[in-house]
């Protein structure tokens, strides 16, 4: 075995054991293909009041320009699918935010195998990302062959559905690289689209962002506006639809993370329960969850919405 594949080997077996589902690595160079899409994207402005897409135009299609010397992109992607769903009768909570925040469950597993590479390859200098950092994550695990990107815009893995997070470590290390995941397994499937609520997503594999509910109710700060009324379906913190209707999510098993598994009271909750919350319940419920950003009063926002 040569020795990049030695190393690649390595870094594959520890992501497992540190509880990624995969782990592919692609070299780290100019992202050309995305540059125009990215560059429509932003002119068409679908990232409505998300500024920060704007920012660090370079850096988002180059991670030599994040990573002095970068030669390697190494994504990982890690399942939240959780085991049970809240009761039927509740406003309702993306599956990705049931737990713990992912992205300090997640950055900790970074850098353990950060640390890992250092001890067992050698000096190596490199970034870890997960989710706020320019950085395109499902171009780079397309190239890095996780997965091919549906029509609803996210990764999909055959063996596995969407509902995992993506993450990466760019290091300017050299590595065996991983082909690209080429298949494109939607077909002539639509239902992401047809089920959007907010007709958000658009042809080509893009999703207009400022039409997501997600947006809606965990980027927006002002208030929602009145031409999205009625069209929630009970979303009160992101939005699950498109992938909660992709076949593909049939195969998804439940994850393993104890720290992504809700708060007893969570899953329990009715409507009734939820418009009569009060700060200590929030602060208790969602004590280490994504949800926080929002605030309670974000979050009230949001329940006042579907209810009137
Ligand atoms: C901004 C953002 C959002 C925005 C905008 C969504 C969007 N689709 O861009 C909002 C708030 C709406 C959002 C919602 C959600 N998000 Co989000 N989001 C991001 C973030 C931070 C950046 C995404 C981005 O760069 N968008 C910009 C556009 C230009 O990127 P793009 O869609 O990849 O663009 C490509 C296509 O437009 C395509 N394209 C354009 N034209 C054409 C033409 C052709 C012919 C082709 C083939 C392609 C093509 O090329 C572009 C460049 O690659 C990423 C994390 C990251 N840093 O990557 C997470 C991320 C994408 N989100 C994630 C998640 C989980 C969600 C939600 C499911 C959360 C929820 N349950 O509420 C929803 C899903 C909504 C959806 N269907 O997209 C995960 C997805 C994991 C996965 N399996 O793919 C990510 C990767 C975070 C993470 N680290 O895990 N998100
Ligand atoms: S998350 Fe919901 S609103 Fe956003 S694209 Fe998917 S179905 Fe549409
Ligand atoms: S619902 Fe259908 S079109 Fe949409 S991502 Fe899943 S397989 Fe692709």
């Amino acid at each position: 075995m040569s020795k990049l594949k030695t190393y690649s080997t390595l870094i594959n077996q520890e992501a497992k054991r540190l509880g990624f589902d995969s782990c592919g690595i692609a070299k780290a160079e100019f992202l050309e293909e995305e540059a125009s899409n990215l560059e429509l994207w932003l002119k068409k402005g679908y990232q409505g009041k998300m500024s920060y897409m704007e920012n660090y135009f370079d850096k988002r299609l180059d991670p030599r320009l994040l990573v002095d010397g970068a030669k390697s992109v190494i994504s990982l992607s890690y399942n939240y699918f959780p085991e049970d769903t809240q009761s039927k009768d509740s406003y309702k909570i993306s599956k990705y935010a049931y737990g713990e925040d992912y992205h300090h469950v997640i950055k900790s597993k970074l850098k353990e195998l950060t640390f890992f590479i250092q001890e067992n390859i050698g000096q190596v200098n490199g970034r870890a990302f997960v989710d706020s950092a320019p950085v395109l994550e499902r171009a780079w695990a397309q190239k890095s062959g996780l997965g091919w990107i549906g029509k609803h815009s996210l990764l999909l893995k055959k063996n596995r559905g969407s509902f995992f997070f993506l993450a990466e470590l760019i290091l300017d290390l050299e590595l065996e690289y991983d082909n690209p995941f080429v298949t494109d397994h939607c077909g002539s499937c639509t239902k992401c689209i047809d089920a959007c609520p907010t007709d958000a997503i658009l042809p080509n594999n893009t999703v207009n962002g400022s039409k997501c509910i997600s947006y809606f109710t965990i980027e927006l700060k002002e208030e929602l506006p009145t031409s999205v009324k009625g069209k929630f379906e009970d979303w009160m913190f992101g939005c699950d639809i498109c992938q909660d209707v992709c076949p593909w999510n049939r195969f998804a098993t439940p994850h393993s993370e104890e720290k992504f598994n809700p708060h007893p009271d969570l899953l329990s909750m009715t409507k009734k329960d939820w418009d009569e919350i009060t700060d200590d319940v929030f602060k208790q419920v969602f004590k280490k969850s994504a949800v926080k950003r929002t605030k309670l009063s974000g979050l009230k926002r949001n329940i006042t919405f579907l209810q009137t």
